[in-house]
């Protein structure tokens, strides 16, 4: 035992402080910056740093002589900058560089494109010099932080020659943040967002809120709710939002407000929030001159209108149009734009609420503004672990149309359960629209290129909060990371980004990214199918959406209810959104509505979304539906059984305080898994009335138990 301590004492003090001995909190997420114990790797990489040069004199290149220092101190210790050639970094915009550089890399230069980047190994007089340039600096900031990422994942720099830019333009974080510093649907702590010690006090998160996302690309954050507060707009929080935004640019990253619609009545004094009244338009011009009086590169305004009790144009007889148009007017003299989102499902309308955004919104194709952009969810419900694409994707070729993803797992497991989301994102960026033939992917919707489009977007609904982590889970860090590097290139594969994520935050040990990555990849499926297999969905319950509740029923609005959605009965389960039933899969392009309509050609994934299905139809491995839904439930509890052991095989790799937090992580998740299983199967089985299959367990607790769980005071509600 002694012994044991001794040589763990002599092997931490030999790995030098660093990685995997001392407690690590996460706090520096993916910008670990470990140092480099492979002498060769470590070795290699000096003898391209002896020297670096800056070109430039701005706040953003003094960003980036603060990276690159803390960067080369921690990935190198003290031997940086000791070597005794001269191969160094030349760092700067193209219009700083000397043209001995930039005759250099004249065709590299001429092929940059927008906050791109090009990093370049180049000989000057016999030197060898690795240029990372730009057009803009906030283009050399992208650079350099690519630059840092190859470090930390162990790359080859020799002969680096990499050109790279961003191809969607608006690449957000959506906060769901509270003025009073609750989070709606965020599980890991208050909001980081003081407003209460803002303008005077700027916390440090804000900095390290932001050199985190410009290290994925992300360029902008809309700091509040979309259940918004018209105070946001009155000077005294203006104020606090212009520390935020002077923290911010730097980095590249905008501020942008959401816009509560009747505003004009309860900040401005005015009877009506009437888009076409000459008064209310002449308000929101004001304000929003006030604004960027303040803050000049202020991006505009998020809003979420007539949905969910939220005011909106439709309460004064206007449409969507009237009210986005009208702020568009508003931010356009200073180049703003305006995010309006469909999220919208009306409490009087009995259709099918996955069509109700279409219905709303696609008869307005062509009318908006330039510089309006219609914010849609990536499925038609909400959010859940798996969804069909939205059919807006692709519906409104005149319209600037951008994305929302959820960052935060209001329906996974509640920032308690490991689901590497990029693994989603990917699947809906995949998703064939079939618009404009064989395709027309989401992902080309999303950077403009299936309708040639001016202005693109992105957003994430931030999972973000003061836990010390940011994110409560460890592993959750990696869905805010993945979410950035998909909103810059929509077309990477998202088991790339979590391997350069596990080296920059975990370690580059081979023994340890593989089984890790493994798992990351898999826990979306896993999710699924202890939650919600075969295309079963909304069937958390209510309120705080927080574990299961498919016997919810007594909710006054039907499609708050999760027997809305399953509708299971003695003859079977699931939605029927075919022809014969609410249709909805007429809004997709004629081959796909084709493929959904079918059972036959129904991708399985998806069966009880579009149908409804008798409990002994025959699944395609032969299996009954009832069997086979038992069958995927206990399954999803054995892939989290065997996460949690892969997760404890791996101890030795890396330090106690996150092996042993995300360690009782997978305890939760697990109970929760079973929980799903169990209350889920239970409750079917009330109308299947057949046994479980060979091989599922049966549950040791009773339904009636299960239903009578109560979380008055569940997170985020
Ligand atoms: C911000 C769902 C969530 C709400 C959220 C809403 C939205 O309904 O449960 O908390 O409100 O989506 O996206 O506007």
């Amino acid at each position: 035992m002694i012994k044991t301590f001794y040589k763990t004492l002599l092997i931490c003090l030999f790995l030098s402080i660093h990685n995997i001995c001392s407690a690590n909190d996460g706090y520096k997420l993916w910008l670990q910056y470990n140092y480099i114990e492979d002498s060769d790797i470590r070795d290699n990489y000096l003898s391209h740093l002896n020297s670096v040069q800056y070109f430039g004199d701005s706040e953003t290149i003094n960003v980036i002589k603060e990276e690159i220092s803390l960067a080369m101190k921690s990935l190198f210790g003290n031997d940086y900058l000791k070597n005794i050639n001269k191969n160094g970094l030349i760092i700067g915009a193209t219009s700083n560089l000397n043209t001995k550089i930039l005759k250099k890399l004249k065709n590299e230069i001429s092929n940059i494109q927008k906050d791109g980047f090009v990093i370049k190994q180049v000989k000057i007089g016999g030197i060898k010099q690795i240029v990372i340039t730009a057009k803009t600096d906030i283009g050399v900031l992208y650079g350099t932080f690519n630059f840092l990422k190859r470090l930390q994942t162990h790359q080859s720099i020799d002969k680096i020659n990499v050109i790279d830019f961003p191809k969607v333009d608006i690449r957000m974080l959506n906060h769901w943040d509270n003025l009073d510093r609750t989070v709606e649907r965020g599980y890991s702590g208050f909001s980081i967002w003081d407003w209460h010690r803002l303008p005077n006090y700027i916390d440090t998160r804000y900095k390290d809120y932001a050199r985190a996302n410009a290290s994925i690309g992300i360029n902008g954050t809309a700091l509040t709710n979309v259940n918004s507060n018209a105070l946001i707009l009155t000077p005294h929080y203006i104020e606090k939002v212009k520390a935020i935004a002077d923290v911010f640019r730097p980095y590249g990253i905008k501020v942008y407000l959401t816009a509560r619609f009747s505003a004009p009545i309860e900040i401005g004094n005015l009877e009506t929030a009437d888009p076409l009244d000459e008064n209310v338009a002449k308000w929101w011009k004001d304000k929003t001159a006030e604004i960027y009086k303040e803050i000049p590169d202020f991006g505009g305004f998020l809003v979420k209108a007539n949905s969910e009790g939220q005011p909106g144009p439709q309460n004064y007889g206007r449409n969507h149009i009237d009210g986005a148009n009208m702020l568009a007017d508003a931010v356009k003299p200073f180049n703003g734009i305006v995010m309006w989102r469909a999220f919208v499902y009306s409490e009087h309308d009995p259709d099918d609420r996955a069509k109700q955004a279409y219905s709303e919104f696609v008869p307005y194709d062509g009318q908006f503004r330039d510089n309006v952009l219609i914010q849609v969810k990536n499925g038609a419900i909400d959010f859940q672990p798996r969804e069909p694409f939205h059919p807006m994707f692709g519906a409104m070729a005149k319209t600037n149309l951008m994305m929302e993803f959820q960052i935060t797992q209001e329906y996974m497991g509640q920032g308690t359960h490991l689901v590497y989301q990029p693994k989603l994102y990917e699947e809906v960026l995949k998703a064939d629209t079939y618009r404009e033939g064989k395709g027309s992917f989401v992902a080309k919707v999303i950077d403009g290129s299936l309708h040639n489009k001016k202005i693109t977007g992105i957003a994430g609904v931030a999972n973000i909060g003061t836990d010390i982590n940011w994110t409560g889970h460890h592993f959750l860090q990696a869905n805010w990371y993945g979410f950035g590097r998909m909103a810059w290139n929509p077309y990477l594969k998202s088991s790339d980004i979590a391997e350069e994520w596990i080296k920059m935050t975990f370690t580059n040990e081979k023994a340890f990214v593989k089984p890790v990555k493994k798992m990351m990849v898999s826990s979306r499926e896993t999710v699924v199918n202890y939650m919600t297999p075969y295309g079963l969905h909304h069937i958390m319950a209510t309120g705080h959406h927080f574990g299961p509740g498919p016997w919810v029923d007594n909710l006054s609005r039907p499609e708050w209810n999760p027997v809305y959605y399953h509708k299971a009965d003695e003859n079977g389960v699931g939605f029927n959104r075919t022809n014969t039933g609410s249709n909805a899969t007429a809004q997709y392009a004629s081959a796909v509505k084709e493929i959904y309509n079918n059972i036959e050609t129904t991708p399985e994934i998806y069966l009880l979304w579009f149908h409804h299905i008798p409990w002994d139809y025959k699944l395609k491995n032969g299996e009954t539906l009832w069997n086979g839904l038992a069958l995927k439930y206990q399954q999803g509890v054995n892939e989290v059984e065997e996460m949690k052991s892969t997760w404890n095989s791996l101890k030795k790799y890396i330090d106690p305080q996150r092996f042993k937090e995300i360690s009782m992580m997978f305890d939760v998740q697990l109970n929760d898994a079973k929980w799903w299983r169990d209350s889920c199967l239970l409750y079917f089985q009330q109308f299947s009335k057949k046994p479980l299959p060979k091989g599922v367990e049966k549950s040791k607790i009773t339904l009636e138990y299960f239903k009578s769980l109560k979380f008055p005071f569940a997170p985020g509600n």
